[in-house]
């Protein structure tokens, strides 16, 4: 075992020469470091004669968007790994093959999934993706319907909770996400020009109230395990294929926190088409395209979380309480709604934003983005307790980007 130290790319290749079973004797390895996140070193490291790879991913024991002056444990990359294991029992061919998991230098090593891209990437770039609605949906039915107490023995998952106490990690979430971005802090970060939005979130006691009971279901409501951080940029595609990855955000929480995590980064996405001015039809063709993904996405997932529920539920009282299905279901969509809309907001005032957005060349673009992004979230976020349909955020989301 290895005292923690951050490995160097040389490092990298030595231990990966310990991999007898992924690179042969003579194999010829070569090392990047690639990772473009906020917090880990990432190397890809290949075989030029057999051309095998594998993705090693190391925990930094700071947020390295940030720098040293902000620690974070090394406890994040034990997570991530259990948490990449469990998803892929329950979501088979979803997530990337953990290969091992080394403790001491708080180390991953995985599946490389290079064939594949970032899907934030893939969607600045015009891409689409028929097959991910199906498959989102199917990775978050089978991974919250199966970690909750519809789905699981309810004394093991009181057991299973401990092993996913992740406190730093929800800190930050709890800060960058439901705190800072109603506050003046220090944290947040915006274009000037939208000083006025962010101003007008400090002041919006409606707004704050209902960021306030998100907060608080964050805080309190251990109802599944959940990735914790499901963005775009935690997603892998290609047209035919979709591999989760990232989750050392992992803990037990409110389901919608996940769902709403990838409809806000859709929305961002639909938000930062505003450039496309120049060519109106392909706009709107792309922006229909990322709503009826949406729509998509929520229904297909209600129906599989029923079907699991009735085939696999372990709650009695749940299954047979005449309405209660229909309680919990429409519940789970208004804290889908409320979450998206946070997480929108977050990607505009607060410290991490969104590729999408940040990178629209022309600045009078980007404030509509912007400003459309805020509109949107702050829409959905005072609709979530009311919302009865997923065509409730569609139509929001519409009649906000018109107005
Ligand atoms: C300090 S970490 C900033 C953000 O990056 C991660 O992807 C999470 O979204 C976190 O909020
Ligand atoms: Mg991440």
């Amino acid at each position: 075992m290895s005292a923690y130290h951050p490995l160097n790319e040389t490092e990298a290749i030595e231990i990966a020469r310990t991999m007898k079973n992924v690179f042969p004797a003579g194999a010829e390895l070569n090392c990047r470091e690639i990772g473009d996140g906020n917090l880990n070193l990432v190397f890809h490291i290949s075989d030029s004669v057999s051309g095998s790879s594998i993705i090693m991913k190391q925990a930094l024991p700071y947020a390295k968007v940030v720098g040293e002056s902000w620690p974070l444990t090394l406890d994040r990359a034990r997570i991530e790994s259990e948490a990449l294991i469990q998803e892929g029992k329950l979501a088979p061919g979803l997530v990337p093959n953990v290969y091992s998991y080394d403790p001491s230098l708080a180390l991953t090593i995985m599946e490389d999934l290079s064939d594949h891209v970032i899907m934030r990437r893939g969607l600045i770039e015009g891409g689409r993706y028929p097959l991910f609605a199906g498959h989102i949906s199917t990775f978050l039915a089978q991974s919250l319907f199966f970690t909750s107490d519809l789905g699981m023995n309810q004394q093991d998952k009181k057991i299973r909770l401990r092993d996913f106490i992740n406190p730093e990690l929800c800190k930050i979430t709890e800060d960058l996400i439901f705190d800072h971005p109603y506050t003046d802090a220090d944290t947040n970060s915006f274009d000037e020009a939208i000083r006025d939005e962010a101003e007008a979130l400090w002041s919006d006691g409606a707004l704050q109230l209902e960021v306030a009971l998100l907060r608080e279901k964050f805080l309190t409501h251990a109802q599944a395990l959940l990735h914790g951080d499901l963005h775009t940029g935690s997603i892998f595609i290609t047209p035919e294929s979709t591999k989760v990855i990232d989750p050392e955000f992992a803990y037990f929480g409110p389901m919608g926190f996940d769902i709403g995590a990838i409809i806000a980064n859709l929305l961002t996405s639909f938000a930062s088409r505003i450039h496309w001015d120049a060519d109106e039809p392909a706009r709107e063709a792309f922006r229909a395209y990322l709503l009826s993904t949406i729509a998509e996405i929520w229904t297909q997932f209600e129906a599989k979380f029923r079907a699991l529920w009735d085939q696999h539920g372990v709650d009695r009282l749940a299954s047979a309480a005449p309405g209660y299905k229909d309680d919990y279901l429409r519940r789970l969509l208004q804290d889908t709604i409320g979450y998206t809309g946070c997480k929108m907001i977050r990607r505009i005032v607060g410290l991490a934003h969104v590729a999408e957005i940040d990178s629209i060349p022309d600045t009078a673009a980007r404030e509509r983005a912007q400003r459309l992004t805020l509109a949107i979230g702050k829409s959905l976020i005072k609709l979530n307790r009311n919302a009865q349909s997923i065509h409730q955020l569609i139509d929001t989301v519409k009649t906000t980007t018109a107005s």
